[in-house]
């Protein structure tokens, strides 16, 4: 009977997932000039959902639903309507469109003026986005609704006492701005969690973004932030993914200057280098006195991940969790990126585990 003393000894972290991820299901994206199968699949989140009951990591919930009102306290007005009705209208140009994903294929760059917001809605969708690899579909905005409430359920247990929650959503966000999506994401959830620790009395709150690639959406969205420190261990940004944003001389503007902090690292880093990366973070965020850590959790920095390019193995990340506990604070972990389907709830479930078992 000992290990089943042990299994309730252990310290428990609460689920937050996304029941609803299912309805966002891309077909398809664009990459060098072909339609590829969606790397962000429902499969995801399935496996790593599974692995966190059969693990037993700890009560596993579903968020209660809010006012989609929530959203603006990152997002834009016009973003959010836009989002909102972005299926109709894309079904409204064709009816035909109803049986595909929308993906732009126009973007108000190299001169052209983003300060209009044309009526056509090809047009609107190419403003509002960034790349052409993250299909909307018809139930983005309600699985991305509810990845949001899960993020908010997370940020909200944990500025009421627990040590850490886990939101487990998708689609992911770090890649999404206040007015933009991009990198299979559409609502920034750890922007959200960050803000709402805010708002529940947290003086400091720190991003970690542990994604590979850079969170471009919640860098932008804090940059002119000073009580929002953004970190981010990533590919480096002149071969890698998101490519236009990530560099080590991105400091912050105005009261945010010196809050924002880039650690780009090459393709095929491997964890001892990683790990220095990451106690580098950590240090800074310990220098800057947060009062709670917001975690983007991505898992694609695992060495079979299939499109990207740093060498950590499953056996590394539970000391990626330890080494998280160890900051000593309250934190927030959003499941970001990762697509190794097979090894994905190995890896996110084993920085949890290391997490819980430090944090004790
Ligand atoms: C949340 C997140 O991790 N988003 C990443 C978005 C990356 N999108 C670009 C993917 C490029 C696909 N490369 C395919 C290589 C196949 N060999
Ligand atoms: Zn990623």
């Amino acid at each position: 009977m000992k290990w089943r003393s042990r299994i309730a000894d252990r310290p428990r972290m609460k689920t937050f997932h996304n029941h609803l991820h299912h309805v966002h299901q891309g077909r398809q994206e664009m990459f060098r000039g072909q339609m590829v199968p969606c790397f962000e699949v429902p499969a995801r989140l399935d496996q790593v959902l599974a692995r966190v009951r059969k693990q037993a990591l700890g009560p596993v919930l579903e968020a209660p639903p809010r006012d989609p009102q929530a959203l603006a306290a990152v997002h834009s007005p016009a973003y959010l309507q836009f989002l909102a009705g972005a299926w109709a209208e894309w079904v409204a140009m064709d009816p035909a469109n109803a049986g595909r994903d929308a993906l732009p294929s126009v973007w108000p760059n190299q001169g052209l003026r983003s300060d209009v917001l044309p009526g056509n809605f090809a047009a609107r969708l190419g403003r509002h986005a960034f790349d052409s690899g993250s299909p909307l579909t018809a139930g983005t905005w309600q699985a991305a609704c509810q990845g949001a409430w899960c993020a908010l359920a997370a940020a909200d247990t944990v500025a009421t006492g627990d040590r850490a929650a886990f939101a487990l959503s998708r689609p992911p966000g770090h890649h999404a701005g206040a007015d933009f999506f991009g990198g299979y994401c559409f609502l920034n959830n750890a922007a959200l969690a960050a803000d709402a620790l805010r708002r529940h009395g947290c003086a400091r709150v720190a991003v970690l973004d542990i994604d590979y690639h850079h969170g471009n959406g919640t860098q932008a969205i804090f940059y002119d932030r000073s009580d929002v420190f953004f970190a981010s261990i990533h590919g480096d940004p002149h071969t890698e993914y998101p490519f236009f944003l990530g560099y080590l001389d991105e400091l912050g503007t105005g009261p945010g200057e010196g809050f924002n902090l880039n650690l780009p690292l090459p393709r095929g880093t491997g964890y001892v280098r990683w790990r220095e990366a990451l106690q580098l973070a950590l240090q800074r965020i310990a220098a800057f006195d947060a009062d709670a850590l917001v975690v983007s959790l991505g898992l694609d920095t695992f060495e079979g991940d299939p499109i990207s390019g740093f060498r950590l193995a499953s056996t590394d990340y539970p000391q990626v969790g330890e080494d998280l506990a160890r900051a000593g604070l309250p934190t927030v972990f959003v499941f970001e990126g990762g697509y190794a389907v097979d090894a994905l709830a190995v890896n996110a479930v084993n920085v949890l585990e290391g997490f819980a078992q430090k944090a004790g």
